[in-house]
């Protein structure tokens, strides 16, 4: 089940969530937190769903279907995340990985100090895996800004561990370093780092892309690294797949596996269906 918002460029956000969910095998159930007016040069607008709204799109949904895994995305304001912790603590053996989206792609704002706050107090301590960019790992670990640039993000990390998540991974995409180095914080002292190619090009959803596919993979049954690393090397397909259909960013294709390899659109020839490749 995902809890995320809404954008409608199909880039990141909820659209990005079932598309990779379903990429990968999964049913995905979507629980709208808010709507954003957005294209893929950047968010115009949104607004946050009331929270009655959040819990009745869930609590409907978890009476009939039984859930895998809740994969939290754009939450929007503190009556959500409310609203969120209780559903956690409700379902206490479903993992719960939350993608602290704090502003979207391009820059625009979807958090303000006090929902920070309120993410650390309530919910972190509820998460399973914890999918933080650099930026976001730094502001989640720091309640004090001057200490922000200070922090290395192995004592964000450390720090992030102690508020209660069981894993952090550190996206390295914002750092000043010739790969991207992806780190997995575990609260049994164990860290293991991936290095990615540096892909030229900016991208929408490459966070949301990544955190639906390690909630998919647990909710199959996999162990939280083997997870991590198998979404990472889906994710990366997908940025090697990207495809620009409008004048701004990027979009990661979910579905690389499905198109027809030589025109790069249609659906797989009969022939490469028969050689059997299957999705990731
Ligand atoms: O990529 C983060 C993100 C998540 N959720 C929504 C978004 C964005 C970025 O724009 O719009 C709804």
């Amino acid at each position: 089940m995902t809890l995320a918002g809404s954008d409608p460029s199909g880039g990141a956000g909820i659209q990005a969530d079932i598309l990779t969910l379903a990429s990968l095998g999964c049913h995905p159930l979507s629980v709208i937190t808010a709507i954003t007016v957005q294209d893929t040069a950047g968010v115009n607008d949104f607004l946050v769903l009331e929270a009655d709204w959040v819990n009745d799109q869930a609590r409907f949904l978890l009476e009939d279907i039984p859930v895998t895994a809740f994969k939290v995305g754009m939450i929007g304001s503190i009556e959500n995340i409310a609203i969120i912790a209780q559903l956690a603590a409700d379902y206490p053996d479903v993992p719960l990985i939350l993608d602290p989206v704090l502003a979207s792609g391009s820059g625009d704002e979807f958090a303000d100090d006090e929902l920070i706050s309120a993410l650390r107090d309530m919910l972190l301590p509820l998460v399973t895996v914890l999918t933080p960019n650099s930026v976001e790992a730094r502001r989640l670990a720091c309640s004090d800004p001057d200490e922000e640039d200070s922090l290395t993000l192995d004592q964000c990390a450390e720090r992030l561990l102690a508020l209660g998540c069981d894993h952090v991974l550190i996206k390295g995409t914002h750092e000043n370093t010739r790969e991207v180095i992806n780190t997995l914080y575990s609260q049994d002292g164990q860290a293991q780092s991936l290095n990615w190619e540096r892909l030229a090009g900016s991208y929408h959803g490459s966070g949301c892309t990544l955190a639906a596919a390690v909630a998919g993979l647990i909710a199959c049954g996999m162990a939280v690294p083997e997870a991590v690393n198998e979404a990472q090397e889906y994710t990366y397909q997908t940025l090697l797949n990207a495809f620009r259909p409008g004048m701004g960013q990027f979009i990661p294709d979910r579905m690389f596996w499905a198109r027809d390899e030589e025109s790069g659109t249609g659906p797989r020839s009969q022939s490469e269906e028969e050689a059997g490749s299957s999705p990731a």
